[in-house]
């Protein structure tokens, strides 16, 4: 039988990534398939967001090199509204080079990244050395890594055999935990996938973005996670009542999935 007409319950109780099993459990618990994209500009508005939209969401997805006035109060409270609202965080840092040079991005600077993101993606266009590099300072701290098999936006170049390669790479390495991309790829190890790039109306921004709704992308494609960022607190939007309809959409697109 497929993963994707098994539950989520099911595959977190089997699952031998602890990380994975915990997020599977949260998902269950929380009945919600939800990622939120948070991508603002400050760390008053980044808190606000996940304090909101926290009780909705599996997993809270940053970009946080886009907020103006970062600290590490930030990750601190951040790591408190994750533990209050039960949502693991992802910080979507898409490395892209050689492993040494990741290794040092990944775990320091600024940011330390490993230190509070429990997940974290990269390409593999620098080959296998990426994965091990990032893999030497999160494996120890229990964290995941997801690879960029596909991407959502026009013209994008991730296909055919590179996505392919992707896919070999991830059964490879055991911090990998699965993929960014449009459908699930392999019945090996249950890796999983978070789709970005879903949206209940909008067709796609100006800037290349392509939006596809949770029921192509979770109940035809069989992807585990929609990934939402604009269509929840875009201009005009009330990001509560958004959350939760889209939290809905995605519940329900995985219900029908299961009674395929
Ligand atoms: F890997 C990817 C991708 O292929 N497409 C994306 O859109 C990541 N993203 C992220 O998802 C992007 O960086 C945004 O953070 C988010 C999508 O936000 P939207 O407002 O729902 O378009």
């Amino acid at each position: 039988v497929s993963y994707s007409q098994m539950t989520y319950a099911q595959r977190g109780e089997q699952h031998s990534h602890p990380l994975v099993k915990q997020l599977f459990a949260t998902m269950e618990r929380k009945k919600s398939n939800l990622s939120l994209a948070a991508d603002v500009s400050t760390k008053a508005e980044l808190l606000g967001l996940a304090d909101k939209v926290g009780p909705y969401v599996c997993v809270f997805k940053t970009h946080v090199d886009v907020i103006s006035d970062f600290d590490s109060d930030l990750v601190d409270q951040l790591a408190a509204l994750a533990a209050k609202h039960d949502f693991l965080i992802f910080e979507d840092r898409k490395f892209a080079d050689i492993g040494n040079t990741v290794k040092l991005q990944y775990g320091g600077g600024m940011y330390r990244i490993a230190d509070w993101a429990h997940i974290t993606n990269c390409h593999v266009i620098p080959g296998e050395g990426i994965i091990q590099g990032l893999a030497e300072v999160g494996m120890p701290k229990g964290r995941g890594l997801l690879l960029l098999a596909e991407m959502s936006s026009k013209g994008m170049l991730a296909t055919g055999a590179y996505t392919e390669k992707n896919v070999d790479m991830a059964i490879a390495n055991e911090f990998v935990i699965g993929f960014i991309g449009s459908r699930r790829f392999t019945e090996e190890r249950d890796l999983i996938t978070m789709t970005p790039g879903v949206g209940l109306h909008a067709s796609g921004d100006a800037l290349g973005q392509q939006y596809r709704t949770p029921e192509m992308i979770v109940t035809e494609n069989g992807s585990d996670i929609i990934i939402v960022g604009r269509g929840i607190y875009g201009a005009g939007k009330d990001p509560i009542a958004e959350a939760q309809r889209y939290r809905e959409a995605g519940w329900n697109a995985y219900l029908k999935r299961l009674a395929q």
